[in-house]
């Protein structure tokens, strides 16, 4: 932007008539700027601007200033009445997301609205024209994060933070149906699962998060930055395995019974049973949110040059199973 500075212009000391459009020089009362050639007089620009003289190519600039200033306000209000125009006409039945098209806690939401057989329309916001900071979305999710939650149904409800929109969209269903596939009735096991979901939110998503920063988009290379983090998946995906391939041990134990004493006293490896590539969850018998809120970023981790196939087999093979459900492919695909 261009400055006082800049323009070199010199203050007749008169601040009364001070004025500032944002796009060009500040200005006050009857400011001159000095250029001994190539200069002409601009005046009447307002009743405080007497007389200032600019280069051309000066001139220019601040035209160009303008335009672009012109052109950053139509933008802005474009995007505004998108995102407006939503709320001042909200749906009455159903649910909105807003999320990004690359953002993974919004599809982590869209996963479990989809599998919960949920009616949703998502918007996904377009953070290059700073839609995330629209003024409405912001009084429904003050940290202008996606993905926020509107449930119409419910007064027009909203919920921000991927974990407390997912144990929402749970309790409600436990509420009007009695029971919720991906959840549990009894506490112990919702308290279980309730780890493996802020372990997610709070462990596994912002260090995937960094580490995909300080690989493409910082400033500047910070290779420790970029290796902390890396390591920091990595160990997170350590936790996984090791929990994983427990539950793994513990299902052929109890399956493979006639083999069970030959695992034991490992005369036989467990990659020999039947039951080695059996789908094992990490609460319970069958997938809940603490496994399927992982989904959207274990797909993802190759990114950062982590590959589950190789580093990581048992969260590859939970992976691949949940990614084969049909309703996570529907929402992986934004449908
Ligand atoms: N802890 C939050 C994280 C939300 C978050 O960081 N969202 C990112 C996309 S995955 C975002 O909205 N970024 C927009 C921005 O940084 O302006 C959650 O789980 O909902």
């Amino acid at each position: 932007m261009n400055g006082v500075t800049d323009m070199n212009i010199q203050n007749d000391g008169d601040s009364s008539n001070e004025m500032h459009d944002g796009s060009g020089p500040s200005v006050k009362g009857s400011n001159t700027v000095n250029n001994a050639q190539n200069s002409h007089t601009i005046s009447n620009l307002s009743a405080g601007l007497k007389s200032v003289t600019l280069s051309e190519q000066e001139q220019s600039q601040i035209n160009m200033n303008a335009i672009q200033q012109e052109l950053q306000n139509e933008g802005s209000a474009q995007q505004q009445s998108r995102i407006s125009q939503f709320f001042q006409n909200q749906p009455t039945e159903g649910y909105t997301l807003f999320s990004h098209r690359s953002a993974p806690n919004g599809f982590k939401v869209a996963i479990i609205l989809s599998e919960l057989g949920l009616p949703f329309n998502t918007i996904f916001l377009d953070f290059n024209k700073g839609e995330q900071r629209a003024p409405e979305f912001v009084s429904i999710n003050p940290n202008a994060r996606v993905p926020a939650l509107i449930d119409h149904a419910n007064d027009n409800a909203s919920i921000w933070e991927s974990g407390a929109i997912i144990l929402y969209l749970l309790n409600k269903h436990l509420k009007e149906n009695g029971d919720c596939p991906l959840w549990s009735n009894n506490i112990v096991e919702q308290a279980q699962i309730n780890s493996w979901l802020f372990f997610q939110t709070s462990g596994h998503a912002p260090m995937i998060g960094q580490a995909l920063h300080f690989r493409y988009f910082h400033s500047c290379p910070v290779p420790s930055a970029v290796e902390r983090y890396t390591d920091e998946v990595r160990r997170v995906y350590g936790v996984l395995e090791m929990a994983l391939a427990e539950r793994r041990e513990a299902l052929i134990m109890e399956l493979d019974v006639e083999n069970a004493a030959s695992y034991s006293a490992g005369t036989t490896p467990l990659s020999q049973s039947r039951y080695f590539d059996y789908p094992v969850w990490l609460v319970g018998d069958r997938a809940t949110v603490a496994d399927l809120s992982f989904v959207p970023w274990n797909n993802v981790v190759d990114r950062i040059g982590i590959n589950l196939k190789v580093e990581f087999p048992e969260v590859y093979k939970w992976t691949k199973y949940m990614m084969r459900r049909p309703s996570v492919i529907r929402a992986l695909r934004g449908d």
